[in-house]
């Protein structure tokens, strides 16, 4: 067997995998690469970022084949989109970038024949966080991306999640908490580990990804992670992402009659605070109602 290196190694990403990367991302659950972007390509993803944000938001677009848009606030309190689906489909740089050669050898990891999914699942994603008032992505909860195969109606399959990150992000700005070897957890332990996206808690197993921006990671998507809120606020608390899907199984194109799949109305109605205040305000009146009904039958 390969010896496993420390927990806080950071590789450079070549060709293939190399043995001693396979027996980490088996051993752990995910893997640091540094630098895999440079400078330039990283202003270049941050502005398409900026680019399709203002397009959606300037032609009123709520979703993108079913996926919706994370609709918040921003620096200064401007209206932004905090996660933007498909975003290859729209970019020819991004499309670009997440074809060249220097990624070629990340499909094989996924498995024999993956493919780049760019108008599958939710696409190539961008993401924003940031510390502001009235920004609905702060922080996200402890979760397992794999455990959203279940509104597929299917059971988890095994599947690596791609993340280029465009900060720098150290402990005290938040950012990407996982704990290691939790891939290898049973379903059940997937399933009911932790309160999927409410538990926020900080673990004792866990570890901080701490990012340059333009590296990569790779994280298994059985792997209990979550994102912390920055201690910082305002343009210092900024954190972007991009995560890249590569797919094995039946080609699932989605279209714009794609319908949103349960985890996102689920996810929507969570980050609206003010809804699930109202549906909370109404199931009282319900109970409340039902319950004199019950009184006033029993004549009490
Ligand atoms: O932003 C990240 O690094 C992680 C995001 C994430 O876990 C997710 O969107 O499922
Ligand atoms: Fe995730």
């Amino acid at each position: 067997m390969t010896h496993v290196l420390p927990i806080d190694t950071k590789f450079t990403l070549g060709e293939t995998l190399t043995e001693e990367q396979r027996a980490f991302l088996d051993h752990y659950g995910f893997l640091h690469f540094r630098g895999v972007a440079t400078r330039a390509e990283v202003e270049m993803l941050r502005a398409e970022q900026d680019r399709l944000e203002q397009r959606w938001l300037s032609e009123g677009i709520k979703q993108i084949n079913g996926i919706p848009l994370f609709f918040g606030k921003g620096l200064g309190g401007k209206p932004a989109i905090q996660r933007i689906p498909f975003t290859s489909r729209f970019s020819e740089r991004i499309q670009a970038f997440v074809r060249d050669a220097r990624f070629r050898g990340l499909p094989a990891i996924v498995g024999e024949g993956a493919r780049l999914g760019d108008v599958e699942k939710d696409g190539v994603v961008l993401n924003r966080y940031v510390n502001v008032p009235g920004s609905v992505y702060q922080r996200l909860g402890w979760h397992t991306d794999g455990l959203r195969d279940l509104f597929y109606l299917r059971m988890p399959q095994q599947m690596l999640n791609f993340g280029v990150h465009l900060d720098d992000i150290t402990r005290d700005n938040g950012g990407l908490r996982l704990i290691p070897g939790t891939h290898k957890q049973g379903f059940l332990s997937m399933l009911l580990g932790k309160m999927h996206f409410i538990s926020h808690g900080e673990d004792r197993r866990e570890i901080c990804v701490e990012t340059e921006a333009g590296d990569l990671t790779i994280h298994d998507g059985r792997l209990w992670h979550r994102v912390a809120r920055s201690q910082r606020e305002g343009a210092e608390s900024m954190r972007r992402t991009m995560f890249v899907p590569y797919l094995t199984g039946p080609y699932e194109p989605k279209t714009e009659a794609s319908k949103t799949p349960g985890y996102h109305t689920l996810g929507k109605v969570m980050r609206n605070a003010r809804t699930l205040m109202a549906l909370l305000a109404l199931a009282a009146v319900f109970l409340g109602a039902g319950y004199a009904g019950y009184a006033a039958l029993l004549g009490g």
